[in-house]
C-alpha cells in the first residue's frame, strides 16, 4: 500500500494507523499544497488533497475512511470496534465527528491566518472558528469524561481520528485543552505507534 502525505496534514491519521498495525507501506512525502506543488497530482487525486492512499486498484482520499479500510481489510485488530460490541455506535460517532466537527473549523483558521496572502487574511473568521472549535471541544471533553480512550475502553482508530484533531489544534496554538482532554492527548502521544509515525514523518521530511 502507498500513502501520499504532507507533514502535519490529516494524512497523519492513516500513517499513525499503519504504524499501530505495523503494516508494510510506502510513504510519499510531498510539499503542501500538493495540488499546486506536485505536477500531475490532480491526475492521481482529483481533489488535490492529502491523504491519497492506494492499495492495488483501490484509491481513497478520506483520512478516517482509510483507517476504517485498513482495520477492516488487514485486521482483525483491536483497533476496530465490531457491530456486536456495546460501544459500536459511540465508536462510529467519534470516528465521524473527529473530522467533520473537530477538524473542519480548524482548517478555516489555518487558511485565514497562515495560508492566504496577508491581504486576504480574515482575523474575524479565524477568531470565530477558533471559538467554534473550543465550544465543540468542550462537548467532546464531556463525552470523554474520565475515560482513558474515546470508546470501548481500549485504543481504537477513533482515538487516531480525534487525536489528529488535537495534534492540529496544538500545532496551530489554538489554546489550552480542557484538563481531561490534555491528559488524554498526553497518553496518546506516549504510544509507540504514535512515536513511530512521527519518526517516519520526520525522517521522510
Ligand atoms: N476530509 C478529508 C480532507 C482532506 C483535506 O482537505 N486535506 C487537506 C490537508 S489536512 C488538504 O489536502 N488541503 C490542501 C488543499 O485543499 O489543496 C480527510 O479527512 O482526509
Amino acid at each position: 500500500v502507498k500513502l501520499h502525505h504532507c507533514q502535519g496534514a490529516r494524512s497523519f491519521r492513516p500513517l499513525w494507523c499503519l504504524e499501530e498495525m505495523r503494516l508494510v507501506y510506502e510513504l510519499e512525502l510531498m510539499p503542501f499544497p500538493p495540488r499546486f506543488a506536485v505536477p500531475g497530482y490532480l491526475d492521481l487525486n482529483p481533489f488535490g488533497t492529502v491523504p491519497t492512499f492506494t492499495d492495488g486498484d483501490v484509491l481513497m482520499t478520506e483520512s478516517t475512511g482509510i483507517c476504517a479500510y485498513l482495520v477492516g481489510r488487514y485486521g482483525p485488530t483491536p483497533l476496530a470496534v465490531a457491530p456486536e460490541e456495546q460501544d459500536y455506535g459511540r465508536y462510529l460517532n467519534w470516528l465521524y465527528q473527529s473530522d467533520a466537527t473537530m477538524t473542519f473549523p480548524q482548517t478555516i483558521v489555518l487558511r485565514y491566518t497562515r495560508l492566504e496572502p496577508e491581504a486576504r487574511r480574515l482575523p474575524q473568521a479565524a477568531a470565530d472558528y477558533t471559538q467554534w472549535f473550543f465550544s465543540r471541544l468542550k462537548a467532546a471533553a464531556k463525552l470523554l469524561g474520565d475515560g482513558e480512550f474515546v470508546a470501548a475502553d481500549r485504543f481504537t482508530i477513533a482515538d487516531i481520528a480525534f487525536g489528529y484533531a488535537l495534534r492540529l489544534a496544538e500545532t496551530l496554538r489554538l489554546g489550552a485543552f480542557p484538563e481531561n482532554v490534555a491528559g488524554y492527548w498526553q497518553r496518546l502521544q506516549a504510544r509507540d505507534g504514535y512515536r513511530r509515525a512521527v519518526e517516519r514523518e520526520t525522517s521522510a521530511a
